[in-house]
């Protein structure tokens, strides 16, 4: 099924906001594969709001979701990992959309893995300018999130709250393709992903996980293989694929992550519970989560359900 046809059956402002991603991530996957190519890897002489330098890429792919986000009437207001502060889109527009633009960017100049994360909510303030309040919203109000993984193949993964849907991107006609109609993330797994070289910083459940997945016990299949790309949305492609468990946890005495609340963490836990799985901070689920600053960061553990609950265990 052609992706406009699966856009038939969602909410026209709605639909009109996904297409309006989806074709900016068409030139997006163009970009990334010829990247070397058109001056477009390396790093530009600035740092975004994070503090962190930005890539020629990110810039790029920021511009390119702005304009297309721009181009659809229902998009009232843009948030962007790139971005210090919110845009206002097209002031009678009905939808908000979080964005990180180029997930995964310090893997551009090595071709692995990268990609766009995105989560849509309803506008709260009536119509005129956008205002930071209407991007403040928990994962449980948002109405639809996904990501773009430029991969060995581009692939679109997708939900407007009723399952996760997948596409996968026709490089010879440049249309989307429906690959799989509902993915559900399996409740088990044989897989952790994370970061192991920071374990002595991670919060003492983080060392006692770690302990649990690498103990032998045939009976659970322990020990469980690590692989870690440092690639969100890589390693979260894998594990709703093959279930297993991503974890960027809190450092210890600490109660935030490294990863951002609006435009990674909700999305990719909206996902997760859509398919089955789960996400939570350590203590709470994500989707629960009040955020309280735009570019917030988050505890993460996410994956298959055992998984996740076992990690809560050790939160206790
Ligand atoms: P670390 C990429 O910079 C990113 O935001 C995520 O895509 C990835 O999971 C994480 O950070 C990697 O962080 O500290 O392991 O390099």
């Amino acid at each position: 099924m052609p992706f406009s046809v699966y856009l038939q059956q969602v909410d026209p402002d709605l639909a009109g906001l996904l297409s309006a991603v989806a074709d900016a991530s068409v030139k997006l996957s163009d970009a990334v594969r010829n990247a070397p190519l058109r001056n477009l890897t390396g790093a530009m002489d600035a740092t975004n709001v994070q503090g962190e330098i930005v890539q020629k890429l990110d810039d790029y792919s920021n511009q390119v979701l702005m304009d297309y986000c721009k181009s659809s009437s229902a998009c009232a207001g843009y948030l962007s990992e790139e971005n210090e502060g919110v845009t206002t889109m097209n002031e009678t527009g009905a939808l908000v959309i979080a964005v990180d633009p180029l997930d995964g960017s310090s893997n551009i100049d090595i071709a692995a893995p990268i990609g766009t994360i995105f989560a849509i909510w309803k506008r709260k303030s009536a119509v005129g300018a956008i205002h930071e309040s209407d991007f403040l919203q928990k994962g449980d109000e948002c109405l639809a999130a996904g990501y773009v993984l430029y991969g060995s193949a581009t692939m679109l993964m997708l939900s407007v709250g009723k399952g996760v849907q997948l596409f996968a991107l026709n490089s010879g006609t440049g249309m989307y393709e429906l690959v799989n109609n509902t993915i559900q993330l399996p409740t088990k797994g044989k897989i952790y992903s994370m970061n192991q070289g920071n374990l002595s910083k991670f919060e003492k459940a983080a060392k006692n996980f770690v302990a649990y997945c690498t103990e032998t016990d045939k009976s659970t299949s322990r020990p469980f293989s690590i692989r870690y790309i440092g690639s969100m949305v890589g390693d979260l492609y894998r594990t709703f694929l093959k279930g297993g468990v991503f974890l960027y946890p809190a450092y210890e005495g600490e109660t935030k992550g490294k990863l951002r609340l609006l435009y990674e963490c909700i999305p990719m836990s909206f996902l997760a519970e859509q398919a089955g799985g789960k996400g939570t901070n350590g203590k709470e689920r994500i989707l629960s989560i009040q955020p309280t600053e735009l570019h917030e960061r988050c505890a993460i553990v996410i994956g298959s359900s055992d998984l996740v609950d076992q990690y809560i265990a050790f939160s206790k």
